[in-house]
């Protein structure tokens, strides 16, 4: 394998994050040296024209990942589950964090915690999937996944492709939530866009990703993202390898390529 670098993108409005900026975009990929270049400029290109404002801070970071601290985890299983409106999205949304394993009390705590943000955190919050308090010490910083990529890109499209999966959201939510279902202590995931123009949200665990396509009104800015962990967790590995470990995603092999099922909470 060719040597792998992390390119790492965030921007902010009125400064940088840590400097008091509001939050307008983020990106990760893990890639070859010859396509450095194509996707910074993609991510300044996306920071630029961002639909959450004009970005006043940039930042690129890229960093050579050595073939020994790479680690691989498999693509999740996708589910599309239809839903009318965001009532109903909710809905099932806390259905399937329980299932997942998140108590209900907590599960309920968690989506109030996403709906009453006033602006949307950087990185995500930590939660207990128990007690439904917050665990994490980060602040309005929140725990950003870093250093994902997908282990066979062109692989990977094609597998987008057919599954009729469009756009940069789906691309890398599906890559973010399966290494952070594969995180040590970790239960379920619940997710909604930042950007305004995008309503699909969703809920993941080791068991699948479930796609849910009301999850917030269009046309609001605030989103992101909780991490339900197990009480015990031991949560400063778990932060080490949300932010500084390198995980690539393998997709399925050709034979499991129709395993997107519809419908899988009635
Ligand atoms: C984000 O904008 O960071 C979240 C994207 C969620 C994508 C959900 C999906 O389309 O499956
Ligand atoms: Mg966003």
């Amino acid at each position: 394998m060719s040597e792998l670098y992390s390119l790492r993108m965030r921007a902010a409005q009125g400064g940088a994050h840590e400097a008091g900026g509001r939050h307008i975009s983020g990106a990760e990929a893990i890639l070859p040296e010859a396509e450095l270049k194509s996707a910074a400029l993609a991510m300044l290109e996306r920071a630029l024209g961002h639909s959450r404002g004009k970005a006043d801070f940039l930042q690129l970071v890229v960093e050579c990942v050595t073939p020994e601290e790479l680690q691989t985890t498999p693509l999740l299983p996708v589910y599309a589950q239809a839903n009318s409106d965001i009532e109903q999205g909710r809905r099932l949304a806390l259905k399937a964090l329980t299932r997942m394993g998140v108590a209900k009390e907590a599960a309920l705590s968690g989506l109030n915690m996403l709906d009453g943000l006033s602006d949307s955190m950087r990185g995500a919050m930590l939660v207990c999937a128990k007690t439904g308090c917050r665990l994490d010490e980060s602040g309005a910083r929140g725990i950003r996944v870093s250093r994902i990529g997908s282990a066979e890109p062109a692989a990977f499209a094609d597998w987008l492709h057919q599954h009729a999966m469009r756009g940069v959201h789906v691309r890398e939510a599906l890559l973010l939530a399966s290494k952070v279902a594969a995180a040590p202590g970790m239960v379920a995931e619940l997710c909604w866009s930042d950007d305004p123009e995008y309503t699909t949200g969703y809920v993941a665990a080791k068991t699948g990703y479930v796609r849910l396509p009301h999850l917030k009104v269009l046309g609001s800015p605030v989103g992101g993202r909780i991490f339900f962990v197990r009480p015990e967790a031991d949560l400063r590995a778990l932060r080490l390898y949300l932010e500084e470990t390198a995980v690539l995603v393998n997709v399925p092999e050709a034979t499991e390529r129709s395993w997107l099922q519809h419908e899988v909470l009635p």
